[in-house]
């Protein structure tokens, strides 16, 4: 089963904005084939499967009585430009792999697998917007409601995409996009808390001008200063203990080789585990961006687009989770996921944990992101366990 996993993984990857790469941002023409290839594997495992007005899949798995309450699985479908092959979608061809591998037995509680429409950002800067429209939050914009209704589906009835209310909770199955699996030789890991994460566009404001006539001393370079901050960022972000801090899209206007850049718009990326220390970050960089700017004669503004408070895993589902990792003889490791997850936002509605697979070479928003089989069957037997500790719960 876990070599099928990968292969199905493997194949999505090819539902592609961009070809040669894997690229599908929020409802992306590529999106609707991912939709008819797990709908086709879904139906055939005896589920019934929906897409809501906000893009996100349903494939539900009943339970053995009508009107049992969901556990959902899942995870999101969309991916960063240049992705690799199992960053989210992984979360959700396991949750299919486990409907298979009950192989129609009913169990107490009905199964839903989730596969979130939008979870990354990419499109409009915003993230989470699958789960966000699952625990009922509004998310529909305009830009987001055009998307939708071009998608071929309507933002008016957004609302059908809400989440049961007597969901038992959801579990995530996701690669670590880290080092730390690897380096401590385990396959799987418990995420027992996700850090915060702060998303900001700063926008630098100089003086467009001509790069043959100006001398350096009359120019106000707005990329040399957006330059000049993303340096001071790294440097400020490596000397605080467990800060992240990314500028991961620059944008420069008018961007032609003869002209001084009047304009430079970068994107600013700040994660910690403890939500004060990332605030106190973001000011700090705000801070330095002011301070730059006005030494060289600039103007420079600023864009929240994310707040994210860190969350901490449902405590009950974690001691499931553990009770699944070892009931499986695998060891046991808990950890901070530095990434962010649909999980973040989905444990505002319901209980919520997240089981990690190793990541070969540390590697993720690559195309070289990989699983290993070895790893992949574990979390299928951690996963057949952890149906079994519901089951067992619910008496
Ligand atoms: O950015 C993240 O943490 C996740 O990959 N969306
Ligand atoms: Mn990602
Ligand atoms: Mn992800």
């Amino acid at each position: 089963m876990e070599h099928k996993v990968i292969a199905r993984c493997r194949s999505l990857a090819g539902c592609t904005e961009e070809p040669g790469f894997t690229t599908r941002t929020f409802l992306s023409p590529p999106m609707h084939e991912v939709h008819q290839r797990l709908r086709a594997w879904m139906e055939q495992a005896g589920m019934s499967v929906r897409i809501d007005s906000a893009g996100n899949l349903l494939a539900a798995y009943p339970a053995a009585q009508p009107g049992a309450a969901p556990l959902f699985l899942g995870s999101h479908l969309d991916t960063v430009p240049h992705a690799g092959a199992f960053d989210g979608i992984l979360g959700v061809v396991l949750g299919l792999a486990l409907v298979e591998k009950l192989a129609g037995r009913r169990l107490k509680f009905s199964i839903e697998v989730v596969g979130f429409s939008e979870e990354e950002g990419v499109r409009f800067g915003v993230p989470f917007i699958g789960s966000r429209a699952f625990i009922g939050e509004e998310v529909a914009d305009a830009r987001v409601s055009d998307a939708i209704r071009a998608f071929g589906l309507d933002p008016a009835s957004i609302a059908d995409a809400q989440a049961a209310d007597n969901a038992l909770g959801y579990l995530e199955f996701h690669i670590e996009q880290g080092p730390i699996l690897e380096r401590l030789g385990l396959p799987l890991g418990i995420a027992e808390s996700i850090a915060g994460q702060s998303r900001l566009a700063v926008t630098f404001q100089g003086r467009q001008n001509h790069a043959g006539t100006t001398p350096m001393s009359l120019r106000r370079d707005a990329l040399a200063a957006a330059a000049q901050w993303i340096c001071a960022v790294e440097r400020e972000a490596g000397a605080t203990a467990g800060l992240v801090a990314t500028v991961g899209r620059l944008e420069v206007e008018p961007g032609a080789t003869n002209v001084i850049p009047g304009a430079a718009r970068a994107t600013l990326d700040v994660r910690h585990a403890d939500d004060a220390v990332r605030r106190v970050a973001v000011e700090r960089f705000l801070r330095s961006a002011r301070q730059l700017a006005q030494w060289r004669g600039l103007s420079v503004s600023s864009e929240p687009l994310l707040d994210q408070p860190a969350v901490a895993m449902d405590a009950a589902f974690v001691a499931a989770l553990e009770q699944a990792v070892t009931g499986s003889h695998y060891p046991l490791h808990r950890m901070t996921s530095g990434a962010g997850h649909d999980a973040m936002v989905v444990a505002r509605r319901m209980p919520a944990a997240l089981l990690f697979l190793r990541s070969p070479g540390g590697i993720s928003h690559h195309p070289d992101e990989n699983v290993l089989p070895e790893d992949v069957a574990a979390a299928l037997t951690v996963g057949m366990h952890f149906l079994e500790q519901m089951e067992a719960r619910l008496g």
